[in-house]
Order: structure tokens, then C-alpha cells, then sequence
């Protein structure tokens, strides 16, 4: 780190806010008159930051899905305490594991999901209805995060098509918004650029009406049988397998149907890095570092880094590469 601000340049990549804690510690310490922070704000954030003694999540209550063949799968699961370990959430912290440590007080009972915009009969959800409305599937899917490590992971939710069937798209939808919820109070990342890693809040992100409507593309409430922690995006959150994990928006509040082409969080901190379409893809490499393979998170230690090769759409390919005929995927990123 060259110069003890974060400015805009540094915004450029989620490695660059992989931070070790005493780095941000350390930032925050040297920040007395550099940042403008009233010294009882900065005090807050120091302790919040010391933090992990907060008490964890409960755990999430057993939920009731079915498990459809063509959802399972024969791969092998990456453990539950590394799903739910290992984590970005950039609004609770920068490290793996400060969403585990810090987003346990994160208030996801009331809830209220909002989906309108283009539609002709908008409808608002509640905590319950979010996993009531539609009944709910285990689907296996493979995650893949544009840092190069992947995972497997047992989700359970509903496919995002059903909700958007209810709503009625009018013909003018063409593009579907999220937005995860803005609450400063319970999101430190949210209040400090330091700890949320200098984007821009609250995180949004968008998928073309047609991606939106795929089979595939779930929205999620559950992992490993149970309601999701929230460090996993709890009450919901987007699962769009073919794409990388940063498409996969948390702790959900609306969903607007638009004409345009929404903005996107990390888009917006680094367009040349982060595309629209973020399609998993072993050729197009990120500007600084290759895709052609990843690091798979599964049931070995810290030494057992398994590097394999990273597949087309994520391996969905046959089920949605005919989504971009015709597009130029080095282009279209
Ligand atoms: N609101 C919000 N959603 C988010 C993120 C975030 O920082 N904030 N991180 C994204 C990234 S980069 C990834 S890889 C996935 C991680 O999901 P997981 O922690 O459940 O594995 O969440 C995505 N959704
Ligand atoms: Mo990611």
C-alpha cells in the first residue's frame, strides 16, 4: 500500500481489499486526522473491528424442499463450515471471515421484498412468504468467485422465473435490478470506506430479462437444508451458477423490472475488470490474473489446494450458451 488513503484508483479489484485485519487496523489507527471521523465514531469502528467476540449467527431453521433429480448432483460438496466460513460480504468486512464473525446482528426477521417497476402487478413479500410462496428445491450448483476459487454448494430456493410470472413483466422489461438492503447502523461497511472496501452502498446488481427468466438462476433462502446464515445473504439472495459469484447479490429488499441496463456494484468500482455479463469463462482472463483455472474449496486442509481447470459457463454451458449466440464474450465480458 503505497499511500496510507484509500483513493478511487485503488479501487480496482476485490484482491486489493483482501486486507489482513492489522493492515485495516493499522489504517484506521494512522486515520486520526487524515479521515474526518468524530474520535467516538472511530473508537465504534475500532471495536467493532476488534470484534469476533459478537455472538454468532443462530443457526438458520430446518426447511422443508424437495430435491429434483435434475437439480443433484454427483459432485463433491464443499464442506458446510466452508460454505458458511468463508465468505464475501464486503459490508460486514474484507477478510473471509468477517462476514462468519460480524454479520450475526444483521436483522433478517421482519423482512420486506419489494418487486415492481415494469410489471403489472408489483408485489411485496415478507420474511415468511419468502420461503412459503413457492415451494422450495435443493439445487447443487457450482460456485465460481472471479478470485479463481470455486466451490459446490447445496442451495435450496425457488427459480427467480416463478416470482416474475406473478409480477407480469409488461413489454417494455427488458433488464431485472437487485438491490441489497442499506442499513448502516447493522452494516459497518456500509458507514466506513476502510471496512467496505471503498464501494459504493448499497450493493445492486442486474441480469438481462432472459438470464433472469433461465431455469437456472435461483433465488435462495436456504443452504445445507437450513435457512441461509446471514453471512450467506440472509433472508434471500441471487444464484446464477454460469456467472461469477460477485452476480450473486445478498440479503435482498427489491427487485425492479427496468428498461435499461441496471448498474452493477462492482461495474461501477472497475469496469474494465468487472463486466456486465461476468460469464464464467476460461478464456477471457481478468486484466490481472488468469481464469483458465481455480482453486477448489473442498474437504482437505489448508494445504490441499486443488487446482482444476475452470469450465465454459461454469460448466452450464449446454443449457445457456445459446443465451449469447451471436455475442462477442471477449467484448461482452
Ligand atoms: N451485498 C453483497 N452481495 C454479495 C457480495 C457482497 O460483498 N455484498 N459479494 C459477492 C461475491 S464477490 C461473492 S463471491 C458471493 C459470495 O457468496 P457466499 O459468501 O455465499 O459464498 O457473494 C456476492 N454477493
Ligand atoms: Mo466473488
Amino acid at each position: 500500500m503505497k499511500s496510507k488513503k484509500l483513493t478511487e484508483a485503488d479501487v480496482t479489484a476485490e484482491s486489493v481489499f483482501m486486507l489482513q485485519r492489522r493492515q485495516v487496523l493499522k489504517m484506521l489507527g494512522i486515520s486520526a486526522t487524515a479521515m474526518t471521523l468524530a474520535p467516538t465514531a472511530q473508537a465504534d469502528l475500532l471495536s467493532w473491528f476488534k470484534g469476533n467476540d459478537r455472538p454468532p449467527a443462530p443457526s438458520g431453521k430446518p426447511l422443508e424442499f424437495s430435491r429434483p433429480a435434475e437439480w443433484q448432483s454427483q459432485l463433491a460438496l464443499t464442506p458446510e463450515d466452508k460454505v458458511t466460513r468463508y465468505n464475501n460480504y464486503y459490508e460486514f468486512g474484507l477478510d473471509k471471515a468477517d462476514p462468519a464473525a460480524n454479520a450475526g446482528s444483521l436483522k433478517t426477521d421482519p423482512w420486506t421484498l419489494t418487486i415492481d417497476g415494469e410489471v403489472a402487478k408489483p408485489l411485496t413479500l415478507d420474511h415468511d412468504a419468502l420461503t412459503k410462496r413457492f415451494p422450495l428445491e435443493q439445487r447443487i450448483y457450482r460456485m465460481r468467485c472471479v478470485e479463481a476459487w470455486s466451490m459446490v454448494v447445496p442451495w435450496i430456493g425457488f427459480p427467480l422465473h416463478k416470482l416474475l410470472a406473478l409480477v407480469e413483466p409488461t413489454s417494455d422489461a427488458k433488464y431485472v435490478a437487485f438491490k441489497t438492503i442499506f442499513s448502516p447502523e447493522q452494516m459497518p461497511g456500509q458507514k466506513d470506506r476502510f471496512i467496505g472496501g471503498g464501494l459504493s452502498y448499497p450493493y445492486v446488481e442486474g441480469l438481462r430479462l432472459d438470464e433472469a427468466m433461465h431455469p437456472l438462476t435461483l433465488l435462495t433462502t436456504g443452504v445445507y437444508g437450513k435457512a441461509l446464515p446471514p453471512q450467506n445473504g440472509a433472508p434471500i439472495r441471487l444464484t446464477v451458477p454460469w456467472k461469477y459469484g460477485f452476480k450473486g447479490i445478498k440479503s435482498i429488499v427489491s427487485i425492479k423490472l427496468t428498461r435499461e441496463r441496471p448498474p452493477c456494484t462492482w461495474n461501477l468500482a472497475a469496469p474494465a475488470e468487472y463486466g456486465f455479463f461476468a460469464n464464467v469463462n476460461p478464456h477471457v482472463d481478468h486484466p490481472r490474473w488468469s481464469q483458465a483455472t481455480e482453486r477448489f474449496i473442498g474437504s482437505g486442509g489448508v494445504l490441499d489446494v486443488k487446482r482444476q481447470p475452470t469450465l465454459l459457463f461454469n460448466g452450464y454451458a449446454d443449457q445457456v450458451a445459446s443465451l449469447y449466440h451471436g455475442l462477442n464474450l471477449r467484448e461482452n465480458f
